[in-house]
């Protein structure tokens, strides 16, 4: 029998302002819960890995979202008693600065305490051992590099059984203009099997033994063309089997939409970004802009063009010619 786990994080449930008709941002965040345990259970799936930013919020939660979460896990741990839930925290679900050798206020604490299927990681000695004999470990989220690096190199240095998965959440690979915490083969990674990283909301695998997790559900603007999901992997043999499942279309994505135009059906149910119509700062603009519109055939476009830049005793023969080039 594998062992298999589904991988996911970043879900930032929270009772969002914007885009929120009818509180459906609250409502697919625990929607999406509800499916990863219904999930499982139908494809006897024992555990969920989810190293953190279950919440948005963590300073102050609100009211609306506590309740919601805990009552989703109550019924769902309830209903399948043989799933567990195993965590660390992100930097979403902290409400203390994580520093190292500091204990660190995390809102997944009362979840942990609550719940005895819920299993949160943030000290390196709460190590999980699956039925298997795979070890789960996990590194909550630091705020310093070299806080993280110095754990990781401690965790790396105990004696670990069976498939080693590591459990972080840094930014690592995160492609953007700031610096990473560390790269994706430093040698530090090598004591264990697989690490699966939270923070980023790209899904990526990053090398044969590590991937950036990613967001399951869009949460900004920052989600625009880029496929939502999350991964599943058997702990007997995770570089193997590792593998991503897009459910992008399963939730609202974010759409841009110019002020005036009609939706269709599905673009209704997105979350969507109003642009302004583009305004034209002169008459000549005006027209030009209407001449050139990407809503024209191009066959128009380039009738248009040669009209406006050829001779006449040229154009016939020109746009004849340019238009054989467009079929
Ligand atoms: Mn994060």
């Amino acid at each position: 029998m594998p062992e298999l786990a589904i991988v996911t994080s970043d879900i930032h449930i929270h009772s969002y302002k914007a885009f929120n008709e009818g509180g459906r941002r609250l409502k697919n965040g625990i929607a999406y819960l509800d499916y990863v345990f219904r999930l499982a259970d139908a494809n006897e799936i024992k555990y969920i890995l989810l190293p953190g930013d279950l919440f948005d919020k963590m300073h102050i939660m609100a009211t609306s979202v506590v309740n919601a979460v805990t009552a989703c896990l109550k019924e769902n741990f309830k209903k399948y008693p043989n799933i567990i839930i195993i965590s660390v925290s992100g930097n979403h679900d902290q409400s203390s600065r994580s520093l190292y050798g500091e204990p660190c206020e995390s809102a997944l604490d009362y979840l942990n305490t609550v719940f005895d299927n819920f299993r949160l990681l943030d000290r390196p000695v709460d190590s999980y051992i699956t039925e298997g004999g795979n070890t789960i470990i996990g590194i909550r989220y630091y705020e310093h590099p070299e806080h993280f690096r110095k754990v990781l190199e401690e965790v790396g240095q105990t004696l670990l059984k069976g498939k080693v998965h590591l459990l972080i959440h840094q930014t690592i690979a995160s492609g953007l203009p700031i610096e990473d915490t560390i790269e994706p083969n430093d040698p530090l990674f090598d004591p264990f099997d697989f690490i699966y990283n939270a923070h980023i909301h790209i899904s990526e695998q990053l090398t044969d033994k590590m991937i950036n997790i990613g967001n399951p559900q869009a949460r900004d603007a920052g989600d625009i063309g880029k496929q939502k999901g999350f991964w599943i992997v058997d702990l007997d043999d995770p570089q193997a089997t590792i593998s991503f499942k897009d459910i992008t279309d399963k939730y609202p994505q974010f759409i841009h939409k110019t002020v005036g135009e009609e939706l269709t059906e599905w673009e209704s149910d997105q979350y969507i970004i109003w642009v302004p119509a583009p305004v034209a700062d002169s008459v000549k603009n005006a027209e030009l802009a209407e001449k050139f519109s990407t809503s024209l055939k191009p066959s128009e476009i380039l009738t248009n063009y040669c009209s406006e830049v050829l001779p006449e005793n040229e154009l016939k023969d020109k746009l004849a010619y340019g238009l054989t080039l467009l079929s």
